[in-house]
C-alpha cells in the first residue's frame, strides 16, 4: 500500500503506524441488512484493524450501541426493515453529537439527493454504493482523524495543561449550566477553594521546576481524593476548586479536612527532595438562585479567613 502510493517517507510510514495503533481501540459498527455487504464492510475495516461489530437493521443498531456506548464510528446503509438509515441516524443523535460519535452514510440508492439529506440529519460523511476500496479508507480515515482533532481541541481548551485536571473555563461553563438545574431541583452543592500555603517560598527556595512538580503532584492527589465522583478544577497559580454536587457542607468540610491532613502528613517527594506542603481551604454551599460568581465569592472569604487563622485550615 504504501509502495503504491510511492511516498515511503518517514512521516508518512510514521502516520500509517500511528493510525493502525489507534485504530486497534476503535469500535465500528456496521449497519448493513444485506451480509454480503456486512461482510464486505468487515473485511475492509479489518485490514487496517478496526473492531468491527455488525447489525443487520435500524433497530439492531440502537440496541447495540446501547450495549457499546464506546463505539466511535457507526457505518449505516439507508435502506434497511424496521429503522432506516435516516430513522437511526436522527434516533443516534439524540444521544450523542458528532464529536462524540461519526457517522457515514451508504447507499447504493441512485437517488441523488441522499448525501445531502444524510449529512443534514446527522452523518458526518456519505459514501455511494459501489466504492472503490480506497475511497472508503479514505473516507473512514479522515472522519476518524477529524474526531481525534476535535477531541485534542476540547481537551486544550478545558482542561489545565500543567495538571491536567479540568480549567477554569470548563468549572465556569459546567456550572452556570449545571446551577440552574440544582435550583429547580432543590438539590445541594457545596464548593471548596483551596489554595497552597507560602507557595512563593517553594519557588524562590527550590526553583520554579520544583514549584511545578508541587503542583503536578498536588492535582494529582485531589483527582485521586475527588475526581471519581466531583469536578475538580485548577483556576489558575496554587489555586484549585472541588465541586461537590449532592453534598451538604458539612459532608465536603469533613471530606476536606481529611484531605487537607493528608497533604500536611504525607510530603511531595520532587527532585530537589522532600517537601511538606500545606494547603488551607474555604467552604461554602450553594444558596438557591444565585450565579457561580455568589458562591465562589462566599468560598473566597472562608479561604480568607482561613489563611488569617493560621493557614492549614479548612473555613467555612
Ligand atoms: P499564601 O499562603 O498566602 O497563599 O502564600 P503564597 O506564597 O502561596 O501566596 P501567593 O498566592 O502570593 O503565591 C503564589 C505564587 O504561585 C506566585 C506565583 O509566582 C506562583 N505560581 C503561579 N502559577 C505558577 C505555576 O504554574 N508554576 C509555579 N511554579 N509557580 C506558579
Ligand atoms: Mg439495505
Ligand atoms: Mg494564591
Ligand atoms: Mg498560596
Amino acid at each position: 500500500y504504501v509502495l503504491k502510493e510511492n511516498r515511503f517517507s518517514y512521516e508518512y510510514t510514521a502516520k500509517l503506524v500511528r493510525r493502525l495503533q489507534r485504530n486497534q481501540s476503535v469500535k465500528v459498527l456496521v449497519a448493513d441488512d444485506s451480509m454480503v455487504s456486512r461482510k464486505f464492510i468487515r473485511s475492509l475495516l479489518e485490514q487496517h484493524l478496526f473492531q468491527v461489530i455488525e447489525a443487520d437493521d435500524g433497530i439492531a443498531a440502537l440496541d447495540t450501541l446501547k450495549e457499546n456506548p464506546d463505539i466511535k464510528l457507526l457505518i449505516t446503509d439507508y435502506n434497511m426493515p424496521r429503522l432506516d438509515g435516516f430513522g437511526l441516524i436522527i434516533k443516534v443523535r439524540e444521544q450523542f453529537s458528532r464529536e462524540e460519535l461519526a457517522i457515514i452514510g451508504l447507499s447504493s440508492d441512485s437517488d441523488e439527493s441522499l448525501s445531502a439529506r444524510f449529512i443534514k440529519n446527522g452523518a458526518n460523511d456519505f459514501l455511494q454504493k459501489p466504492f472503490v476500496h480506497e475511497e472508503f479508507h479514505c473516507r473512514v480515515l479522515n472522519t476518524l482523524d477529524a474526531l481525534d482533532m476535535m477531541a485534542k481541541l476540547w481537551e486544550q481548551a478545558n482542561l489545565d495543561y500543567l495538571t491536567n485536571v479540568f480549567n477554569r473555563r470548563y468549572f465556569f461553563n459546567l456550572y452556570e449550566e449545571k446551577l440552574p438545574t440544582i435550583t429547580r431541583n432543590q438539590g445541594t452543592l457545596s464548593l471548596g477553594l483551596m489554595d497552597i500555603d507560602f507557595f512563593k517560598k517553594v519557588n524562590d527556595g527550590y526553583g520554579h521546576d520544583v514549584g511545578d512538580e508541587v503542583l503536578v503532584e498536588f492535582a494529582k492527589r485531589l483527582k485521586h481524593s475527588f475526581s471519581q465522583h466531583f469536578t475538580v478544577a485548577r483556576f489558575g497559580g496554587e489555586e484549585f476548586v472541588v465541586g461537590f454536587k449532592g453534598l451538604s457542607v458539612e459532608k465536603s468540610f469533613a471530606l476536606l479536612d481529611r484531605f487537607r491532613m493528608q497533604m500536611e502528613s504525607t510530603p511531595v517527594m520532587t527532585t530537589k527532595g522532600e517537601l511538606t506542603i500545606t494547603v488551607s481551604i474555604g467552604v461554602t454551599n450553594f444558596n438557591h438562585d444565585e450565579n457561580v460568581d455568589g458562591m465562589l465569592q462566599r468560598a473566597d472569604v472562608a479561604l480568607y479567613e482561613a489563611k488569617e487563622g493560621g493557614r492549614n485550615l479548612v473555613s467555612i
